[in-house]
């Protein structure tokens, strides 16, 4: 998968083209900046003051543009609506076939045993323990038809079945006051979500796609589905999962993208 055309540190590296910056600041900014800071456009010299990052040479300039991007992030966190709910869609309106994407091919798809699974839960909870996939396959079940939204220019309706997240982290003891959910996966892929968005009633785990088992290929045994974020921040193949306060990032947020990604 390539980055966005539009992702800021490569623009930026090599040539310090502060207008450019700017622009690319302001678009990363967007909308939340509107509600955020009021009609104001803000100056370069206003976005290095609210970083407090100065723009003297490249590693500055990086270091800029991922506090804007993590300005971003807040101003995102704070608009969310815990309540508000994704649209779902009915059974005709599913995309047949759903398209397949992650980092590599899909002949490198991980092939996670099932027999040998565990689920490895760590970090603030007062349930630290591996889940077996039949111990997780007995959780309360729900299905759900919604949009997946791909940064690289696609979406497609699908229909997911698993165990409302909320009510896992209640099971496994989780500190729901704690700022991230943390992902590991088969692949090495990493993801970190906000709490909000981890107890939205429509986020959940999932261990079926259209009514079978989670092939391969969508992620087997379980991906985080979010209707309410953006696909790459849905991480397929879990296999450890931890809640903490230390901010874990995550496989494309690490290289520009925007973490809180919301959709
Ligand atoms: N483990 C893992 N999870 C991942 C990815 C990945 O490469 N590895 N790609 C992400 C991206 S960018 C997208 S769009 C979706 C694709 O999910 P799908 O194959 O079910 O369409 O998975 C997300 N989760
Ligand atoms: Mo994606």
């Amino acid at each position: 998968m390539d980055k966005p055309s539009d992702k800021l540190p490569e623009k930026a590296a090599g040539k310090l083209d502060r207008e450019s910056i700017l622009i690319d600041a302001r678009r990363e900014l967007s909308i939340p900046s509107r509600r955020l800071f009021g009609k104001q456009l803000l100056s370069l010299g206003g976005l290095s003051l609210l970083t407090g990052c100065s723009l003297t040479d490249d590693d500055s300039v990086n270091k800029f543009l991922t506090a804007v991007s993590r300005l971003n992030d807040r101003a995102q966190a704070a608009l969310f609506d815990p309540k508000q709910l994704a649209p779902t869609y009915t059974e005709a309106q599913i995309t047949r076939p759903f398209p397949f994407n992650a980092y590599y091919g899909i002949d490198e798809v991980p092939q996670v045993d099932a027999s040998g699974y565990t689920l490895k839960i760590g970090g603030l909870v007062t349930g630290q323990r591996v889940w077996t996939l039949p111990e997780l396959y007995a959780l309360p079940h729900a299905e759900q038809i919604t949009r997946h939204i791909c940064v690289e220019g696609w979406s497609a309706i699908g229909r997911w079945g698993g165990t409302p997240f909320g009510e896992f982290l209640r099971r496994i003891g989780a500190d729901t006051s704690a700022k991230y959910v943390g992902f590991k996966c088969a692949d090495d892929y990493y993801e970190s979500i906000d709490m909000p968005t981890a107890l939205h009633p429509q986020t959940l785990l999932t261990f079926s796609y259209d009514g079978e088992r989670l092939p391969a290929k969508y992620g087997f045994p379980m991906k985080l589905r979010m209707p309410t974020k953006l696909g790459y921040k849905n991480p397929k193949h879990i296999v450890e999962m931890f809640v903490t306060n230390t901010y874990p990032g995550g496989y494309w947020v690490d290289q520009g993208y925007n973490w809180f990604g919301g959709s």
